[in-house]
């Protein structure tokens, strides 16, 4: 017997996106059941299950027998924007694979400012010879925001290297070696022993626009780098771009790495492409693979269909 279908739902051009490529892999791993691209003739009765990267709004509604909906993505904000979403369970990709790329992100990020590359590249530009004083790993403080899945491998990276590390999260975590902090009250205290602050934070009503001059500025004055440096690759909605051009403009802010915009593709016109304190990446701090969140998939459905409970499934009351 045909087993339903799963629909892919990819909206995207870019090269980690190809929906053929994507197919190839999903038939592999769910070789027991069709697996079709919308453009394929699909009939939308016949799909259980949908594998999606960035739906278009009410892409899913049409799928009356829907089971569960597989976000490509560990982060789920765009289909938590979508009123028309279908009310069964909806997975993230929770994957080690995502999670090394993204710690390996994060320390490069954070070494490339403890290492001074801006200034680096710019002496080099300038043939100045002028190393200037480098400070131990142990005097910096990096705070994470978000001690989920991927700040907490982060974190304990950056713990191995040397680096002091804090924690934010919205409710109570303990990890060996870590300083934690958690929800509103707590907050200032975090952002005041900070001096690079990287965010993981989902992007949520409560976190929205939460990178803003408010939050900066209270990052800790006077540390070692200068002036605190800030790292996002949690979701462009998190940041006030106004407010981190500011504080950059008057060194309330050293430094920005910053992987993910509130528009992407980011605008040529933006400030951010060529601003000299500014490391910019295009969304790509942790691409998913293929192959790897296929697998998962493919697992999670015969768990499912085995009687066993599906993981990863998000809260939609929270968010995330
Ligand atoms: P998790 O859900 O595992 O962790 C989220 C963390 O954020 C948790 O510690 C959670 O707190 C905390 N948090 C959520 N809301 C709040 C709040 N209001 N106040 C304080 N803390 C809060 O997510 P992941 O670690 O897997 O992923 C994080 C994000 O990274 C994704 O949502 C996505 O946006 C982004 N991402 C970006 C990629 C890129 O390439 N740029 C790639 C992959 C992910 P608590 O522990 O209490 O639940
Ligand atoms: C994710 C992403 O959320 O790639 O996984 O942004």
């Amino acid at each position: 017997m045909t087993k339903g279908a799963l629909a892919l739902l990819i909206n995207s051009t870019s090269q980690n996106w190809l929906p053929c490529r994507w197919k190839g892999r999903f038939e592999a791993a769910c070789s027991d059941r069709p697996v079709v691209l919308p453009d394929e003739g699909l009939d939308p009765a016949e799909v259980q299950y949908a594998a999606v990267w960035k739906p278009l709004p009410g892409a899913l509604s049409a799928f009356k027998n829907l089971r569960a909906i597989f976000s490509l993505a560990a982060g789920v904000d765009a289909l938590m924007a979508d009123r028309s979403l279908p009310d069964v369970p909806l997975v993230r990709a929770v994957i080690p694979d995502l999670t090394a790329r993204m710690t390996e992100y994060v320390t490069l990020h954070v070494l490339m400012h403890h290492r001074q590359e801006i200034y680096l590249r710019q002496s080099q530009r300038e043939k100045a010879w002028q190393p200037k004083y480098q400070w131990p790993a142990s005097a910096v403080t990096v705070g994470i925001m978000g001690l989920g899945t991927l700040g907490a491998d982060a974190a304990n990276i950056l713990l191995r290297l040397g680096f002091r590390v804090i924690g934010w999260s919205r409710s109570p975590r303990s990890i060996t070696g870590i300083e934690t902090f958690h929800g509103t009250a707590q907050m200032g205290a975090f952002l005041r022993r900070t001096d690079i602050l990287v965010c993981l934070l989902p992007l949520t009503t409560e976190t929205q626009g939460i990178l803003n001059r408010d939050v900066l500025a209270s990052l800790k004055r006077n540390g070692p780098l200068g002036a605190p440096v800030l790292i996002n690759a949690g979701r462009g909605g998190l940041q006030n771009e106004a407010d981190i051009l500011s504080c950059l403009e008057d060194g309330t802010l050293g430094a920005a790495s910053l992987d993910v915009f509130v528009e992407e593709p980011l605008p040529s016109d933006s400030r951010f492409w060529s601003h000299p304190k500014v490391m910019l990446t295009p969304h790509n701090a942790a691409d998913g693979d293929a192959d790897e969140i296929s697998r998962y998939v493919a697992t999670q459905i015969t768990r499912l269909e085995s009687g066993g409970a599906l993981e990863n499934v998000v809260d939609r009351v929270r968010g995330y």
